[in-house]
């Protein structure tokens, strides 16, 4: 019998990659909270994700890119401010205490972006962090930190990419944000 073979897919997501110096500030906040019982994501793997279409076909990811372009959204300003954990998936983040509309506005833009390609609409809540560290098996004492500024001017579509030495993220495409 015969069978159509698999159609060839990527794994993207659209995500807020930081600039050098916010992405320093949170490596070292990571590196000096997170010490033991658990796996800290490398520096250059640290990002928000915005939304995430998982496995997608070069036809699908030629519509997100078309359709992201078209999109409008502001710049703004994010303060990392905050820790925490999240015992289901076992994770440490990072995060911010008071999220700008303008976060919600382009994570719902994308979202509207996946359904005009035809995706499912994600089944896990979106909740804006970084992903600091993986397989934690408790919290951290702290969860206010000294404020780490971030200039958002731009989001991307990332592939992630696995590799021998592990996981990596590969952005594909930049779009400025221009209010
Ligand atoms: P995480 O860090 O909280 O695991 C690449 O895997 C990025 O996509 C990560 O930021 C990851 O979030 C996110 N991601 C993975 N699976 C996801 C899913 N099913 N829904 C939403 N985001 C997901």
């Amino acid at each position: 019998m015969c069978s159509e073979p698999a159609e060839a897919t990527r794994r993207l997501f659209f995500a807020l990659w930081p600039d050098e110096d916010a992405r320093a500030a949170i490596a070292a906040l990571a590196a000096e909270q997170i010490h033991r019982q658990a796996k800290r994501v490398t520096a250059d793997n640290l990002h928000i994700t915005l939304a995430f279409p998982g496995a997608v076909t070069a036809r699908v990811q030629a519509c997100l890119e078309a359709a992201s372009g078209s999109l409008t959204g502001a710049p703004f300003e994010l303060s990392i401010d905050r820790l925490g954990y999240w015992p289901g998936p076992r994770i440490i983040w990072a995060g911010s205490s008071q999220t700008p509309p303008e976060l919600w506005s382009l994570a719902t833009s994308l979202r509207e972006v996946m359904a005009a390609c035809g995706l499912e609409p994600e089944n896990r809540p979106y909740q804006v962090h970084i992903t600091l560290a993986r397989k934690a098996t408790r919290a951290l004492t702290v969860t206010r930190v000294a404020p780490i500024p971030w200039s958002v001017r731009q989001f991307c579509l990332v592939e992630s990419v696995n590799e021998a030495a592990g996981v990596r993220y590969r952005v594909l495409r930049t779009w400025t944000l221009e209010g």
